[in-house]
């Protein structure tokens, strides 16, 4: 979509749009709000730092929408679209991929939540490196890394979103 289509697009069909990227409905509903953007840099600079601090409650909210590592998303919504694109790097048929099969057992065991990595441009190795580690965090640091995982990966789409 073109950034004067956004722009001048109804408030409804504005978040309609944001809401694929992440969904917290302050952010996205701050981000349309503040329209028109004078540019792609100015929207996606307004963006990054929209609605601070996602309480657990948005966090779970958003989290509805992400599959587990590994899991291909079914359906042709627009979040199981950009979801399917962004686990394209992540073969599910190694080694590798078992291991995060028992890994997101265990870390949802310990967290009670999905694990949530920003999975465009990194291995199933890599993933697979970043868990374990995470596995040793406390409940609250793992909040801030989750809340900083989503918002890559929000901003990531959005950018996908919006041609200049
Ligand atoms: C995902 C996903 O679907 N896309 C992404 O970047 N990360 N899922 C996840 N559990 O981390």
């Amino acid at each position: 979509m073109h950034l004067a289509e956004f722009n001048s697009a109804p408030f409804a069909a504005a978040t309609a749009d944001l809401r694929p990227c992440v969904d917290v409905p302050r952010w996205v509903e701050e981000i349309a709000a503040a329209r028109p953007f004078a540019s792609t840099a100015d929207l996606l600079s307004f963006a990054a730092t929209a609605a601070p601090g996602w309480t657990e409650a948005e966090l779970d909210g958003a989290l509805q929408h992400h599959p587990r590592i590994g899991e291909r998303a079914a359906g042709t919504s627009p979040e199981a679209d950009l979801s399917r694109r962004e686990q394209s790097g992540v073969d599910t048929s190694t080694d590798t991929a078992e291991q995060l099969l028992a890994g997101n057992r265990e870390y949802e065991d310990k967290f009670g939540r999905v694990f949530l990595i920003r999975a465009a441009g990194r291995s199933a190795e890599e993933i697979l490196t970043s868990l374990r580690l995470r596995l040793n965090n406390t409940a609250d640091q793992e909040l801030h890394v989750v809340a900083e995982q989503l918002r890559e990966i929000a901003m990531l789409r959005l950018e996908g979103l919006i041609q200049s």
